[in-house]
């Protein structure tokens, strides 16, 4: 059989890996046929936790599971990997200011982009979930001066699924009937999930939707601010549908992405649509062979490059900050 490909996994005693290491185990990630093993690493007071984790990994028995290995060494732990994915990270607390979490995050990141540089496998393709994702991701690319730049992607696939879900139910779809959705720009409330590009049934959602006030005052709003109902709603963040999201960025990444339907993804910019280069910001993209490609040609009217700029302008502000702060 396959030889497994060794998959890292950070904040692995928090709670969206809670959900995410049970399907990566389970073959969700590469298939039934591809065994994984698993590279976790916590910081130190978490371990104890993460061996309970660890305890009911084996306790699943899952076929496609080789093996499971635990630390608070990203040198150790990220060595030889082929796939990480980045989801711990310093959540914001009382009193922090904005400087204070791009700090906290930014030791965070620049020690694992640098372990990352040192010791994973060549081929390795790493994806930040833990916020701010799409600036931590570029702290850590910008560490990792050895691996190529279009390695390093952010998650805004959950914005995505949640765009796919609020346009489903607006139009009394099922969410298979839709493509082509698309989220631009930051993973944050700057966010710009465009109606304009997306298909019902190979017809243009937008125009299906036939309602602006509906798009900018309900949609928009409702996709970028979903996280906070989330946390209205259950007493803690988006925990199930963050790893989800997380394993169908990945899995398509690595496996392709599917026909006639494209996906979002946060990657390096080359400067397309006036994205300022090198940020990294949400794109339409495709996947084949192991590599994305950014959809081009679509044409944007006024107000989605509005929106698109609005948010690009927020990621240059993370950018400058932390560069201010000496992380990339
Ligand atoms: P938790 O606080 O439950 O877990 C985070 C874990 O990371 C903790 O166990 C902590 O000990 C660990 N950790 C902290 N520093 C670490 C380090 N240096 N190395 C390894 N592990 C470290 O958070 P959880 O709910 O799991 O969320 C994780 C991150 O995902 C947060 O930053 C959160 O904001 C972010 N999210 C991103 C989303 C996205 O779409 N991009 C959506 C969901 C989520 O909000």
């Amino acid at each position: 059989s396959a030889a497994p490909v060794k998959v890292a996994v950070t904040g692995a005693a928090g709670q969206i890996c809670y959900s995410l290491l049970f399907r990566i185990a389970s073959g969700a990630l590469l298939g039934p046929d591809q065994p994984v093993e698993l590279r976790l690493l916590e910081i130190t007071p978490a371990l104890k936790a993460l061996e309970g984790v660890v305890m009911e990994l084996d306790d699943c028995a899952f076929p496609t599971l080789a093996g499971v290995q635990i630390g608070d060494d990203p040198e150790k732990v990220f060595d030889g990997v082929n796939l990480a994915m980045l989801v711990g990270a310093r959540p914001r607390t009382a009193g922090m200011e904005r400087g204070d979490l791009l700090s906290a995050n930014g030791a965070i990141f620049t020690a694992q982009g640098k372990a990352l540089n040192k010791v994973a496998a060549s081929d390795v393709k790493v994806l930040v979930t833990g916020n701010p994702a799409n600036t931590n991701a570029l702290i850590a690319m910008t560490n990792a001066p050895d691996i190529p730049k279009e390695r390093f992607n952010a998650l805004t696939r959950l914005d995505h699924n949640r765009a796919i879900a609020q346009l489903a139910a607006k139009l009394g779809v099922t969410v298979s009937e839709i493509k082509k959705m698309t989220i631009w720009g930051n993973h944050s409330s700057t966010q710009y999930p465009d109606l304009f590009h997306c298909e019902v049934n190979g017809e243009n959602a937008a125009a299906k939707v036939n309602d602006q006030a509906w798009i900018e005052n309900d949609f928009i709003p409702t996709v970028a601010k979903r996280g906070a109902a989330i946390i209205a709603a259950r007493g803690s963040s988006s925990a199930a549908s963050a790893a989800n999201a997380t394993i169908e960025h990945m899995r398509d990444w690595v496996l392709g992405s599917p026909e006639g339907d494209w996906v979002s993804m946060a990657v390096p910019s080359d400067g397309s649509y006036g994205v300022t280069e090198g940020i990294i910001s949400s794109f339409p993209c495709t996947t084949a062979g192991g590599e994305y490609s950014i959809v081009q040609g679509l044409d944007l009217d006024d107000f989605s490059q509005a929106r698109i700029a609005a948010s690009v302008a927020e990621l240059e502000e993370e950018r400058d900050a932390v560069k201010e702060l000496g992380l990339i």
